[in-house]
C-alpha cells in the first residue's frame, strides 16, 4: 500500500444500502461506516439518479473514524448491473444493484397478479448483462384453478427457455428451501412487485432481521411498498441477497429494436438464419423465428410479448438526452 493511502486512510468497501445521500458501506475488516459521496460521479457515461448503489465497490477515505463516518472517493468498475427506467425523470436510469451473481424475480399470479410483460422485461434487463435469471412464484396458497393453469403454461414455457421456476408457498412454508439452496455462495437481488413477498423470503432465511412486511391492501390488490431502500445482507451460508421496493413496472433501458431477440434466449439461437441480418422478426420473409414460433419451437405468448415490447421501444434520437424543445 502506498504510504500516502495509508496516512489518507484509504479503504476498499462494499456499499450494502443506499438510503439518498448516506450509504452504508462495510470496510474489509467487517466494520460498518456511513459514507457520502464527495463531489460529483460520473459512472460509465451513463446518467443515473443515482451514482452508487447497493453492490458497487468503492473507495472510501474515513472522515471521523469515532463516528465512523467517511467520504466516497472512488467507484470500481462494476461486473454488470441491472438498471430500469426511472419511474419519475425519463431520461434517467435508475441503477437497481451491481454486480450480481443472478437475479431471483418474485411473482405472484394472485394478490397481486404479475404480468407476463412485467415477468419478460425483467428477464431481458438479467438477459442483457448476461446475468442468470431465477422465476420464483409465491403464495401458491392462494392460486386456484384458474391461477394454477397459468402457472403450469408459465412453468413450461420458461424452462424451455432454460430459466429455472419455482413454486413457494411462504406462508404455508412449502417449496422455500428448494429457493434457499440456489442463493448459497453468491450475491443475489430479489425484485418483484410490491406485495409479493420479498421481505417475508428473506425474514424466512435471516429471522434476526425482522424487516418489515405489510399486507396487501385490500380491495386494489397492490402492494404497499413496505421496503423503501434497496439494502444487502449476508447469507449464514455465504453469499449475500439484496432486498429492494417492489416495482410497478420494469421499463427497459438502452435497448433497440434491433437487439431485443437477442435477449429473448430462445430467439438469440436463431436469428443468423433469418434472411436479414437486420431482421426484426415481423413481417420480414424467411425468418427464423417466425417459422420456429408456427412450428411451436418458440411458445407463441413469448413471441407475442417480445412483439409488445417490440412496439414500445422509442428509436433514440441521441443517447440519454432528452429532444430538444
Ligand atoms: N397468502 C400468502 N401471503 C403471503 C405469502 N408470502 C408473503 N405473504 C404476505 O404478503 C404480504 C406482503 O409481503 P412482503 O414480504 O411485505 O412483500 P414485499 O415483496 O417485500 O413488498 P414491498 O416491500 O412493498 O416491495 C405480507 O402480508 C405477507 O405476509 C404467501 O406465500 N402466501
Ligand atoms: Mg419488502
Ligand atoms: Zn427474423
Amino acid at each position: 500500500m502506498p504510504i500516502n493511502s495509508f496516512s489518507l486512510h484509504l479503504m476498499q468497501a462494499l456499499i450494502y444500502k443506499s438510503t439518498g445521500n448516506w450509504y452504508s458501506a462495510k470496510l474489509e475488516d467487517g466494520n460498518f461506516v456511513q459514507a457520502r459521496i464527495k463531489g460529483k460521479f460520473k459512472i460509465d457515461g451513463i446518467t443515473s439518479t443515482n451514482p452508487i448503489a447497493v453492490g458497487d465497490i468503492v473507495e472510501v477515505e474515513m472522515e471521523n473514524e469515532l463516528e465512523q463516518t467517511a467520504m466516497i472517493i472512488e467507484i470500481y468498475e462494476r461486473r454488470n448491473y441491472i438498471n430500469r427506467k426511472s419511474p419519475h425523470q425519463k431520461y434517467q436510469h435508475q441503477i437497481v444493484a451491481a454486480n450480481l451473481d443472478q437475479t431471483l424475480l418474485f411473482a405472484t399470479i394472485r394478490e397481486p397478479r404479475t404480468s407476463q410483460g412485467f415477468i419478460d422485461r425483467f428477464l431481458i434487463a438479467s438477459e442483457a448483462y448476461h446475468i442468470p435469471a431465477v422465476i420464483v412464484f409465491n403464495k401458491a396458497d392462494v392460486y386456484r384453478k384458474k391461477e394454477m393453469d397459468v402457472y403450469e403454461v408459465w412453468k413450461h414455457m420458461y424452462e424451455a427457455v432454460g430459466y429455472k421456476v419455482f413454486l413457494i408457498s411462504m406462508e404455508k412454508n412449502e417449496g422455500v428451501r428448494n429457493v434457499i439452496d440456489e442463493l448459497k455462495g453468491k450475491v443475489t437481488l430479489i425484485s418483484g412487485h410490491s406485495g409479493v413477498g420479498k421481505s417475508t423470503f428473506i425474514n424466512a432465511i435471516l429471522p434476526q432481521l425482522q424487516l418489515r412486511t405489510e399486507e396487501v391492501s385490500g380491495w386494489s390488490g397492490k402492494g404497499m411498498h413496505t421496503t423503501t431502500f434497496a439494502e444487502m445482507y449476508d447469507l449464514p451460508g455465504g453469499g449475500q441477497i439484496i432486498d429492494t421496493p417492489g416495482v410497478k413496472e420494469f421499463g427497459l433501458v438502452d435497448i433497440s429494436k434491433q437487439e431485443l431477440s437477442h435477449y429473448f434466449p430462445e430467439m438469440r439461437v436463431l436469428i443468423n438464419d433469418c434472411q436479414f441480418n437486420n431482421c426484426l422478426h415481423l413481417e420480414e420473409p424467411d425468418c427464423a423465428v417466425k417459422d420456429a414460433v408456427r412450428n411451436e419451437k418458440i411458445h407463441p405468448l413469448r413471441y407475442i410479448s417480445y412483439c409488445g415490447i417490440l412496439a414500445t421501444i422509442e428509436e433514440k434520437r441521441s443517447p440519454s438526452k432528452p429532444p430538444r424543445r
